[in-house]
């Protein structure tokens, strides 16, 4: 008995400390080598990378790592220059607001801007870092949740004037520097008040703050010209079936979206919105688990024409589809408008979201991509991370380097296995059964079971054909 109490009190303690890491993990000060360059204000003296070079294309052969090997920003694919294919943006709150912190340890990494506060001064400092980072990246565009760019306030008037202050900034910054937000969001899973959720909380004033915070949302990313709002509900699902009712919390997120919508036409926000499938985590289940699951919830609910969806690929994987099927399910239902662009790791069940890297991956990635026509407005969005261990101000950029170039070759070898036509030849031939009369005749529904028995009596069994699986499998190599 005494033996349990002492485990238990150690165990409380652990968590205790855990807790508080993962809470104050960051210096509360200046780093010691950088007091001039903090100083109350936002300014910075001089550059945040001054041992960066602007990244430029230098082709596959080059041993420079801070160059493009495959990404050619102005090169035409497919009658289209790479950069418009890609629409490449780097997401705020993991480039500026990552620390490398996990359940288990403090924050890693100390960049020379960061004084480890969430002070109004930091925000506007960060921001102006952000700006040097994504033009020396050579990338149009960034995201972001509200609360990455400024500090949250007591309450929601205060937090509404921070976000003001630094939004005014990133106008300013972003105009002069030729940027573009790709979309924003509202962040509606840290604050404990999203416990049971946002707009599927039970309880009623807190689907109405959360209704008030993406109203602002909404309002800032048309004011800096978003071309995208983005709705991921990380605490919309439940973590027990016993205390919940699911119906009522489904009809409550519908309602939501609707005012939503009601909203965007008022204010004349011409960006697309898009939902972000994700299967659980933070909550045991999350609602709009996949791609077919979110088509299905905008389909009863007579929204799918104001939606799309942003697919990202580590939540994919977590649902347990690869990121191309989910990719082909929204494209085949008019729905593919986003790419968060990352991906999980095999060994690991969470969404560890690290930078693609996989060549055969992005090439499917690109054929969905390609498939559709782009997904302009929509574009891909870095939903990634350095990992803990990656400390470097320079694998800020060496991580969105291999991320771009990564995507660059997939669409490189998906425009190579187009160009070629064997695997569309392949599929065709497959199907080619279908490309006859009474094919036609049930493509158009106008075949009845009474007719399919009549001809089955003529033809006898059927010839069925290999699937050609392996001779598929093969194509795709050979464009790797
Ligand atoms: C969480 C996630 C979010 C959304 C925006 O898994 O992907 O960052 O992209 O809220
Ligand atoms: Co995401």
């Amino acid at each position: 008995m005494m033996k349990m109490k002492l485990v238990k009190t150690l165990l409380l303690l652990l968590c205790v400390k855990l807790f508080c890491y993962a809470v104050i993990g960051a210096p509360q000060t200046c780093p010691a080598n950088n007091e001039d360059k903090c100083g109350d204000s936002d300014e910075w003296k001089g550059e945040f990378f001054p041992d960066i070079p602007k990244i430029k294309y230098e082709g596959p052969s080059s041993k420079n790592v801070l160059s493009f090997k495959w990404y050619n920003a102005e090169e035409e694919i497919l009658g289209k220059k790479m950069k418009d294919w890609l629409r490449f943006s780097v997401a705020f709150w993991h480039t500026f607001r990552g620390t490398g912190a996990d359940p288990f340890g403090a924050p890693t990494k100390y960049w020379l801007w960061e004084d480890g506060t969430n002070s109004l001064n930091m925000a506007k400092r960060r921001m102006r870092a952000n700006f040097e980072f994504i033009s020396k990246l050579g990338v149009d565009f960034w995201c972001f949740h509200d609360r990455d760019i400024a500090p949250d306030g007591k309450t929601l008037e205060e937090s509404n004037a921070n976000l003001d202050e630094v939004v005014a900034l990133a106008q300013e910054l972003q105009t002069k520097a030729k940027k573009r937000v790709l979309w924003g969001t509202a962040q509606l899973f840290m604050h404990p008040r999203y416990m049971h959720g946002a707009a599927t909380s039970s309880e009623l004033k807190v689907y109405a703050y959360a209704a008030a915070q993406v109203k602002k949302a909404i309002e800032v990313t048309h004011y800096l010209g978003g071309e995208n709002y983005v709705f991921w509900g990380g605490r919309e699902g439940y973590q027990s079936l016993l205390n919940t009712d699911m119906e009522r919390e489904l009809n409550h997120l519908a309602r939501f979206f609707e005012a939503a919508v009601a909203y965007k036409k008022k204010i004349g926000f011409n960006g697309t919105f898009l939902i972000e499938p994700k299967p659980q985590e933070p909550t045991k289940h999350q609602y709009d688990w996949d791609a077919a699951t979110s088509a299905n919830f905008l389909r009863k609910y007579g929204l799918t024409g104001e939606f799309k969806l942003n697919i990202e690929c580590n939540h994919a994987t977590l649902s347990g589809h690869s990121c191309h099927h989910e990719l082909e399910t929204a494209r085949i239902n008019g729905l593919l408008g986003n790419i968060d662009a990352n991906t999980g790791d095999p060994q690991v069940g969470w969404d560890t979201d690290q930078f693609l890297v996989d060549i055969q991956e992005a090439t499917l990635i690109m054929l969905s991509v390609i498939r559709n026509g782009g997904l302009a407005p929509g574009g891909f969005n870095f939903d990634a991370k350095l990992r803990r261990e990656s400390t470097d101000v320079e694998d800020l950029f060496i991580a969105h380097i291999v991320g771009m170039d990564t995507l660059a070759r997939g669409l490189r070898n998906a425009a190579k296995l187009i160009e070629d036509g064997s695997l569309a030849e392949l599929v065709r031939k497959r199907y080619q059964s279908f490309d006859t009369e009474i094919g036609a005749q049930i493509e158009a529904g106008k075949a009845d079971f009474e007719l399919l028995e009549k001809k089955v009596k003529e033809w006898g069994e059927p010839k069925v054909a290999s699937a050609k699986q392996e001779l598929a499998e093969m194509i795709l190599q050979s464009v790797l």
